[in-house]
């Protein structure tokens, strides 16, 4: 008999953290670098992103982590985190860098401060302080690292400082895999203390990186076997061990960047030293003026830009203020310090990495395997469209762009090229809905109708343009004219379940695992995507509502009860929703099944469609997971977990117990749970469940969760495994949108509506109240919440600019107006 209670006990032997977050600067500070895991930031927020580590471990790409990568990163290396933005102090033999890794000296003093698109390492050797303070600054293709040395002693000291990157040529997959022919093709070019990097340059491409710094080198190398020695590597490189570079050019094999300056600083003296790593783009037409010749006047341009330290201040100040006007339109001052910090910045930051990444580059995506997802990136859009309407505008019409006329979606794209990846292909069922989610979340927040009259392609062919309403219309009867033997949604591959493939286990027996199966069978049902298909079905019909196509939206309802009515007879067990119907027509997550009897995805998303409300279905699922699928690091997907592997279940079975989709808690779903609670009005269940993966309400079990204690992970291991309580997979999960949404919206009730803000909390009943503003639709809301009667929910009064209104829509104020909103709750 399988027990569905813990199997393993929570691992606990001491409190620890390994930093701290200062609110004042909004940063996270590392005091170790030991961290149990790498924890990472990410600089750049339009086209040139790097990641860096709290080791100055990372690397940089333009725009697309797989097409145009310009540093090389091992990926699942030993030592781990080797690759980076390397600064190497060699003082006397003694050689270390100020982020403690490669090297690993140890350092008499180390800190590490993850900010706003910046990370400052921070290092001091036997009287030595060296910073490297590490951006990529608004609108310009580069990062800039800047290097402050500090002599804190009364003696003279002399240095050899190196700077070092590894050039990656250019595809990272073709990088790491066609040698053959890679250690033929590296160029590189030096003027002065600019290393050009050409590689592919010669063969009809238009750009190059260049590694620079701002004064005169004493010497350089660009090949990677002279700077580390054929035998040598990143630890102890040969050149920083002889005090000099020998000037190489690579011809082919791997091209390096490294700067080398000796130099002296007096007692108590400071001296910087920039460097820059950019990208340059030439226009089309100076492609084939001279092959292997590059115009270098963009560069040269790029490295004035950066040539002072007062330039570099400048460009910092003008990122900080863009982190301002970015976060400025949410914050919130509830007395509850973790809370505020993470609404008020770690939670958005990350919505902001996601927008920019989706699911491609982080350290557990290794740029090269996902591109943009579907349904990630129009989840994503839910968690930043306040922040940037415009460019979630943007981001709407290209993703439309990568549907087909059926309605159906590919379901990954490059964001270089913005097609569709046809490897992967489509047959995700749920991707449609997401589209009509995130484009219902941008009109709810900006008003703008004129997105659904764009024009877009379908499957990126613009001579088959149809505007965007269209596009929700094919969404919706995709849905809709996909319907099983239950009137349920057929589930296609997967749905939000990526391993849940109950159609795969006929044409790839034994290799189920892959996500190229087939892509439809008449019978696989998802409960799900029916949820989803009640929520979203319903926001599209508001939408028809409000270009007065009323049929059609009538029409829409008839379609949505049915489903509803479906689910809430064939999609229920008795005391939770079930899960799916599989290929032979048999219950997924039923109590007639042994294992996986009962799982999460269809209990958020049912409730929050509101399905089962007046009939007590909803408040029993959520009783059910409580009582089967809660633990104290938060709800596992699944119980009890998969212990062998189920051909008519797929990849989900191909999990160890209590990780990922197998019974791992999943932290993207967690959110739906707590939102669901607070559609029962239950708010201090909803507050409970989002505290359990908060990153901040858990920053003292670090050496559990292993991952960065200020964002979200994808997943923590759960009550089945071994290591439960381990997280992996940070920063790049939809749980950044979802929680955000959840905290925002559900919670704290700042809800934007078709109409305008409404203001509807659910909160802990021990929240006594809370400030929020909000920039909505150009306004300003400084909205108080009240809670003088310890309520969970109910609002008693608002008034806005001291008048009463009646209910809780606050009447739409004029862009620039500022509008003070008092709600009593009670
Ligand atoms: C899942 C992974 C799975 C992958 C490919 C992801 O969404 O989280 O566990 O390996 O999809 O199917
Ligand atoms: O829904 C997916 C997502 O698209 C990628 N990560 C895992 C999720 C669950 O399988």
């Amino acid at each position: 008999m399988i027990s569905a209670f813990p199997v393993y006990p929570i691992r606990r032997n001491k409190a620890m953290r390994f930093g701290h977050f200062d609110d004042a600067r909004r940063e996270y500070v590392i005091d170790t670098p030991r961290t149990p895991l790498p924890w990472i930031n990410y600089l750049g927020s339009e086209d040139f992103f790097s990641l860096v580590s709290n080791t100055g471990g990372g690397y940089s790409f333009y725009r697309d982590a797989r097409l145009r990568r310009l540093t090389r990163y091992r990926y699942n290396n030993s030592p781990l985190d080797m690759d980076g933005h390397r600064i190497y102090i060699n003082d006397g033999g003694t050689i270390w860098n100020p982020g403690w890794q490669p090297a690993k000296t140890e350092l008499d003093r180390y800190t590490c401060r993850h900010g706003l698109g910046y990370t400052i390492l921070q290092g001091e050797k036997n009287g030595i302080a060296a910073a490297q303070e590490l951006f990529v600054p608004r609108g310009d293709a580069c990062e800039i690292d800047r290097l402050t040395l500090e002599n804190k002693t009364a003696a003279p000291r002399t240095l050899d400082v190196f700077s070092y990157v590894e050039f990656c040529l250019w595809d990272a997959m073709d990088d790491s895999s066609n040698f053959q022919r890679n250690f033929s093709t590296g160029e590189v070019e030096v003027v002065e203390s600019a290393i050009y990097h050409k590689t592919e340059y010669r063969e009809r491409r238009d750009h190059y990186a260049v590694f620079w710094a701002n004064a005169p080198v004493t010497s350089f190398d660009t090949s990677r076997d002279a700077f580390c020695g054929v035998y040598g590597g990143p630890v102890a490189p040969e050149a920083v061990k002889a005090g000099h570079c020998s000037n190489s050019i690579a011809h082919g094999w791997a091209p390096v960047g490294a700067h080398h300056f000796h130099l002296t600083l007096a007692p108590g003296e400071k001296k910087s030293i920039i460097f820059g790593l950019g990208y340059i783009e030439n226009p089309v037409r100076e492609k084939f003026s001279a092959p292997g010749i590059i115009n270098k006047a963009r560069a040269e341009a790029m490295m004035a830009r950066y040539a002072t330290d007062a330039q570099v201040d400048a460009a910092r100040r003008a990122l900080a203020d863009y982190w301002q006007e970015l976060l400025s339109g949410w914050q919130l001052t509830s007395g509850e310090e973790k809370l505020d910090r993470m609404v008020s910045l770690w939670n958005q930051y990350q919505c902001m990495v996601t927008f920019n990444m989706s699911r491609s580059a982080s350290y557990y995506e290794s740029g090269i395997g996902r591109g943009m997802g579907f349904r990630d990136s129009c989840q994503d859009l839910l968690g930043f469209v306040h922040m940037i309407p415009s460019r979630a505008r943007e981001r709407i019409l290209d993703i439309a762009a990568t549907q087909f006329e059926d309605g159906s979606a590919y379901h990954q794209y490059q964001p270089l090229t913005k097609k569709g990846n046809s490897d992967v292909g489509s047959g995700f069922n749920d991707d449609p809905l997401w589209l009509i989610a995130c484009t219902a979340a941008y009109l709810r927040e900006t008003g703008d109708w004129s997105i659904l009259d764009e024009p877009v392609a379908f499957d990126n062919d613009v001579t088959r343009a149809q505007p965007l309403m269209e596009h929700l219309r094919r969404s919706f009867r995709y849905t809709h004219t996909h319907l099983g033997p239950h009137g349920l949604p057929l589930i296609g591959r997967a749905d939000w379940n990526d391993c849940l493939n109950l159609n795969c286990f006929s044409e790839h027996p034994g290799e189920s695992f892959q996500i190229t199966g087939p892509s439809e069978g008449p019978v696989a049902e998802s409960v799900f995507i029916a949820g989803m298909f009640v929520k979203y079905g319903r926001e599209y019909a508001e939408l028809c509502d409000h270009l007065h196509l009323t049929e059609e939206a009538a029409s829409a309802r008839t379609a949505i009860d049915a489903v509803e009515q479906a689910t809430l007879t064939a999609g229920w067990d008795g005391a939770w929703f079930r899960r799916a119907y599989d290929a032979f027509g048999a219950p997924v997550g039923s109590r007639e099944c042994d294992e996986g009897q009962i799982f999460i995805e269809p209990q958020g998303i049912c409730v929050m469609a509101g399905i089962g409300r007046e009939t007590g279905q909803a408040e029993a699922a959520l009783k059910s997971v409580e009582e089967r699928l809660d633990t104290p690091y938060g709800v596992v997907l699944l119980q009890p977990a998969y212990t062998t592997y189920r051909l008519n279940l797929g990849e989900i079975s191909s999990y160890p117990p209590g990780y990922k989709e197998n019974a791992g808690i999943f932290c993207h779903n967690n959110p739906w749970i707590s939102c669901a609670e607070t559609v029962l009005g239950h708010g201090d269940r909803a507050f409970a469940v989002y505290k359990k993966t908060c990153p901040a309400y858990i920053e003292d079990i670090s050496e559990i969760h292993r991952t960065e204690p200020y964002v979200y992970s994808q997943m923590v291991a759960g009550r089945d495994a071994p290591t439960f309580g381990e997280a992996k997979n940070s920063w790049l999960t939809g749980t950044a949108a979802w929680t955000f949404v959840n905290v925002s919206q559900y919670i704290l009730g700042i809800q934007p509506t078709l109409d305008g803000l409404r203001v509807d909390p659910c909160i802990p009943h021990t929240l006594a109240g809370y400030t929020v503003t909000r920039r909505y639709r150009g306004a300003v809301y400084h909205i108080r919440v009240e809670n003088p009667h310890a309520v969970q929910k109910g609002v008693q009064s608002v008034t806005v600019n001291g008048a009463p209104i009646a209910g809780t829509l606050l009447p739409l104020a004029k862009a620039g107006e500022s509008v003070e909103v008092s709600v009593i709750l009670g």
